[in-house]
């Protein structure tokens, strides 16, 4: 599918596979309107040719008349290759994505269901999305149509539901729900001994795929039978003694693999790939004249290991490496030289820089959020509710913001064990100026400052905007540095390296973002800063005093990022942190 960040000009090479989904989605959405079937024909026969073209189109002169000699393609359309090769985009895709409800096309992809029909749900029942067709046929709306009875609809809904388990991934955080739900219950049997969930849920991905469950066991028809009888299962995909798979009644698929004690630690470390990383292992391993496989390392015919990961990397001469670093990106050398990065962890975390109160969108006081913070551990929090501005309801103009400082300072006169400091989120404008006056941001602890409006700038518009930011002689920390949310909307179009370098040079901070729809930045940019010496900040976001538990999904992706205590700003002491921040204010800006 055309990526959607690429609506503007973005100069890319554009791939025949990428021209073909464009065609392809058109044809999609003139099905939708009951269009010409001819037209929608050609778009279908176009998308094809494209796809199967030996040659890619973008290397061919961009004269329409070139296009147009491929076969089944026309004037018409030869011109859209064109547009699409020239801008990256096509407009009549961009029209027809603007006019229509863009789940529907994904509910095309629904075996057994047709655009006619799709087109009836749409306007008989409103349904616009897969999660809204399950939805109403949970609640027996669709057999109230004429010609679906409720045989068609279970058809559907069995349909529907294993499509949103088999192409939704699933956030972290609505997985590690399940994961504590099933191994919760799973630990409830006596044939089941050891239990992890293993795959990109341990390696602390941002979504999954689906849940990895291994069980070790003595008794594995027990363990499985177990399994099967999850009341949450709402479909058996495989059963096995050792290998079963189900979808759950929410659509998340699981895969429950059930192995020997003696090979427990092999399957771990096999079923928590990366498939990337086992194959460098095992590359490492043959050269050493071992084979290593889910069942343990063996020599000849001799098991050397298999019970724990621990023995399974020290058979092939490796110290134990962290899940999150078991993606192929130089883990394995680093573990060879003996210079893995000592990872940061949840309880380094000595306080959050980014908070919300009921002053603006969030749900407690000061006085709550902060006994919150400190029940999670934290012994700072800085309360940086909303500017008042494009992107935000309710938020805080100058004068509310002082009455705000007030009663922190009130706070921090009687408060034990748990210390607020005064900031803000303030908006980005669109030419980058903050949205509040300098002499109230300068009486404030630390500024956080984000983008909440204007997403679609140019790459170069957006850049100069952040680093104009960033220049204000307040600015602390750069808060959801591309604004993404995950499966809802790309990052902005921003230079990530020019961001970093910028950061860098006017020793402010970046966050990381702990949100798990937002987890922004993402693994590799936070490598990246954190490589170009810049240090991040972890921040929960939160919006209520449950706000604070997001911060492990945030440490999980600084792990990813293989960041060090020594990488995050929020693990420093408040002495400490007072005058890195006392730094960032410059005296005067820093010239572009
Ligand atoms: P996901 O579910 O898409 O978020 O990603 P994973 O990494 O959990 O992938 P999944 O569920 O397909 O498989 C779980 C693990 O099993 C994977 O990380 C590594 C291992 N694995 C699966 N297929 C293969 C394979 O063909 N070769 C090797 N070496 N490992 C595999
Ligand atoms: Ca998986
Ligand atoms: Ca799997």
């Amino acid at each position: 599918r055309m990526p959607s960040h690429c609506a503007g000009a973005c100069p890319m090479d554009i791939t025949n596979a990428e021209i073909a989904a464009v065609f392809a989605e058109v044809a999609d959405w003139l099905e939708l309107d009951a269009e010409n079937p001819f037209r929608i024909r050609a778009y279908r026969n176009a998308a094809r040719t494209v796809e199967a073209w030996p040659r890619q189109l973008a290397d061919m002169p961009h004269e329409r008349r070139e296009f147009a000699k491929l076969p089944g393609i026309g004037t018409d359309l030869g011109e859209k290759i064109g547009e699409i090769l020239r801008s990256g985009t096509c407009s009549l895709l961009v029209r027809l994505r603007k006019s229509h409800p863009r789940g529907l096309t994904e509910l095309l992809k629904v075996p057994g269901i047709g655009p006619r029909r799709v087109a009836r749900l749409h306007h008989e029942l409103g349904i616009t999305t897969l999660s809204g067709l399950v939805r109403a046929a949970r609640a027996r709306r669709i057999s109230t149509l004429k010609g679906f009875g409720r045989r068609s609809e279970d058809t559907l809904l069995q349909a529907a539901v294993a499509h949103l388990g088999s192409e939704r991934r699933w956030s972290i955080a609505v997985a590690s729900q399940h994961a504590d739900a099933i191994m919760a219950y799973l630990r409830g049997s006596a044939a089941v001994l050891d239990i992890a969930v293993a795959g990109s849920f341990r390696r602390r991905r941002e979504t999954v795929g689906d849940l990895d469950v291994l069980v070790s066991s003595r008794k594995p028809a027990q363990a499985a039978a177990r399994f099967l009888a999850y009341p949450q299962v709402a479909r058996v995909l495989a059963r096995g003694n050792t290998r079963c798979s189900a979808i759950l009644k929410s659509g998340l698929q699981v895969d429950l693999r059930v192995v020997a004690p003696h090979s427990f630690g092999s399957a771990l470390v096999y079923f928590t790939g990366s498939k990337a990383h086992n194959i460098a292992l095992r590359r490492g391993a043959q050269q050493r004249g071992l084979k290593i496989s889910e069942y343990g390392v063996f020599r000849g015919a001799t098991r050397i290991a298999g019970a724990t990961e621990t023995d399974i990397y020290a058979a092939v001469g490796l110290p134990l490496i962290a899940p999150e670093l078991r993606e192929d990106r130089g883990e394995i050398q680093a573990a060879r030289e003996n210079r893995l990065p000592q990872l940061i962890e949840r309880d380094d975390l000595r306080g959050d820089l980014h908070a919300h109160t009921n002053a603006t969108d969030g749900h407690a006081s000061i006085a709550e959020m902060a006994a919150a913070a400190k029940s999670a551990g934290l012994s700072y929090l800085a309360i940086t509710d909303h500017s008042h501005g494009l992107g935000v309801v309710h938020g805080l103009d100058a004068s509310r913001l002082l009455r705000q400082l007030d009663a922190i300072d009130r706070f921090n006169a009687d408060a034990r064990g748990i210390a607020v400091l005064k900031g803000i989120e303030v908006e980005i404008l669109e030419d980058g100026r903050l949205g509040l006056p300098d002499n109230v941001l300068a009486r404030l602890d630390l500024v956080v400052a984000a983008v909440h409006s204007h997403f679609r700038l140019s790459r170069t518009r957006q850049t100069a905007r952040i680093l104009r930011a960033m220049d204000h002689p307040c600015f602390s920390v750069l808060a959801h540095p591309t604004g993404r949310l995950l499966g809802e909307r790309a990052p902005c179009a921003i230079d990530i390296e020019r961001v970093i370098r910028h950061a860098r040079d006017r020793a402010c901070f970046l966050e990381l973002n702990a949100q798990p729809s937002r987890l922004d930045l993402d693994d590799v940019q936070a490598r990246m800063a954190a490589d170009a010496g810049v240090r991040l900040a972890i921040c929960s976001d939160a919006h209520d005093v449950n706000g604070f538990a997001a911060l492990r999904f945030g440490i999980g992706q600084a792990r990813r990022a293989w960041l060090e205590r020594r990488h995050v700003v929020n693990t420093l002491p408040l002495l400490d942190l007072r005058r890195l921040l006392a730094a960032t204010m410059l005296k005067q800006p820093l010239a572009a």
